[in-house]
């Protein structure tokens, strides 16, 4: 990247004095570096956010800003500490809530949040039962926002959407990928319908909507030194939706006894003891709000997002790899064979995930 990172950090309202700008992490959409500063000051995280998937970015901030702000309201009226139980956006020096630079790219600040830990995977019950809490804890606190969200990612966990582009997808097969997968396709044809009369309900408004995260995997919350959780991160998909995607990815998440793009698949299975213990933790914070629906679907939620992602990575391949950053041409196809272990593994253990939320409703 030719891009001068100090230049960028100089265009945000910090505290101190910047003492490096370094790499962070490895998400699939946005770039992101972490600002620290010298002695006490705070350090910060920077992001390029992705302007091709989120749309318009300026909304999307206003939009994270919104469920900051409310959070943190409910934080302090709670007796809490806002700065470490809520993100902080922290602004450019014109006021705006991201800097525009001359490349047309939208770059995006917020606080770090120390000592504390994101982990990879959740390796034990209690993380899992902590985790369970911590979405369910957020999808109460902002369960009364009265800011309306704007819909910055249309279709994102919308099944119907998502067919749609598959389906052009694989009319077009522009890189000449789709006479491999034959077989793949099959995985994601023979369960349309499935899938089709689920989402059906949220259509017809007989699953509510809500505002949710849509992006809960289990890196995305913070946990402080003693395990419990402080705040859920990564506010870029807040949106208008089911609460079941939030259910529902963590599940994809958290349950996986392997890796996303695990080449073994023999180390891919769902977990059902990290499936009781994440959904024991939700329901003890959200039974007070959810409808009948909601439970009845909740175990199929994690289904239901397993396999979108699926569909997701295999489109992806399919389409000649433009959505999410790649390490090796068949990665996403690595991916697509990995979720769907995942995903066929829920299928068996189904009935056990049905009986682990009735006993915890
Ligand atoms: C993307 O960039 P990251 O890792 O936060 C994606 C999620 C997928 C995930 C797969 C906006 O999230 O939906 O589940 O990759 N985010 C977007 O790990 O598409
Ligand atoms: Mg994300």
């Amino acid at each position: 990247m030719s891009i001068n990172l100090n230049e960028i950090a100089k265009q945000f309202q910090l505290e101190g004095v910047v003492a490096e700008v370094a790499p962070l992490g490895e998400g699939f959409i946005n770039d992101t570096f972490i600002i620290k500063t010298e002695g006490d000051s705070p350090n910060y995280i920077l992001q390029r956010k992705n302007k091709k998937i989120f749309s318009p970015i300026p909304a999307m901030m206003e939009n994270i800003q919104n469920v900051c702000l409310h959070i943190k309201e409910k934080v302090v009226a709670a007796g809490g500490d806002p700065m470490r139980e809520a993100m902080t956006v922290t602004p450019a020096t014109d006021g705006k809530l991201y800097f525009l630079d001359d490349e047309d790219e939208y770059w995006a600040v917020c606080q770090f949040i120390d000592d504390t830990i994101a982990y990879e995977a959740a390796e034990t019950p209690e993380l899992a039962y902590a985790g369970g809490k911590g979405i369910g804890k957020f999808q109460s606190l902002v369960a009364d926002l009265k800011h309306p969200l704007t819909d910055i990612l249309p279709g994102f966990h919308n099944i119907r959407f998502r067919y749609k582009q598959w389906d052009e997808v694989i009319a077009k097969d522009p890189v000449g990928r789709k006479a491999e997968v034959a077989k793949e396709i099959s995985w994601i044809e023979s369960r349309r319908e499935e899938m089709l009369d689920f989402w059906k309900l949220v259509e017809d408004g007989t699953i509510p909507t809500r505002v949710t995260h849509n992006d809960t995997k289990v890196n995305n919350i913070l946990f402080d030194k003693k395990g419990d959780v402080l705040c859920v991160i990564d506010l870029d998909t807040v949106l208008n939706s089911t609460v079941l995607n939030d259910f529902g990815d963590a599940m994809r998440t958290y349950t996986n006894t392997g890796s996303e793009d695990d080449t073994n698949l023999d180390n891919v299975t769902m977990n059902i003891e990290i499936f009781k213990a994440f959904t024991k933790g939700y329901l003890e914070e959200t039974k007070s709000f959810l409808t009948e629906k909601e439970i009845e679907y909740l175990a199929f939620s994690a289904k239901y997002i397993t396999y979108e992602q699926v569909l997701r990575f295999l489109m992806d391949y399919i389409d000649g790899d433009n959505y999410y950053k790649t390490k090796s041409a068949d990665h996403n196809l690595i991916r697509t064979h990995a979720q769907y272990k995942l995903l066929t593994s829920m299928e068996e253990q189904f009935d056990a995930m049905n009986a682990a939320v009735k006993e915890f409703y």
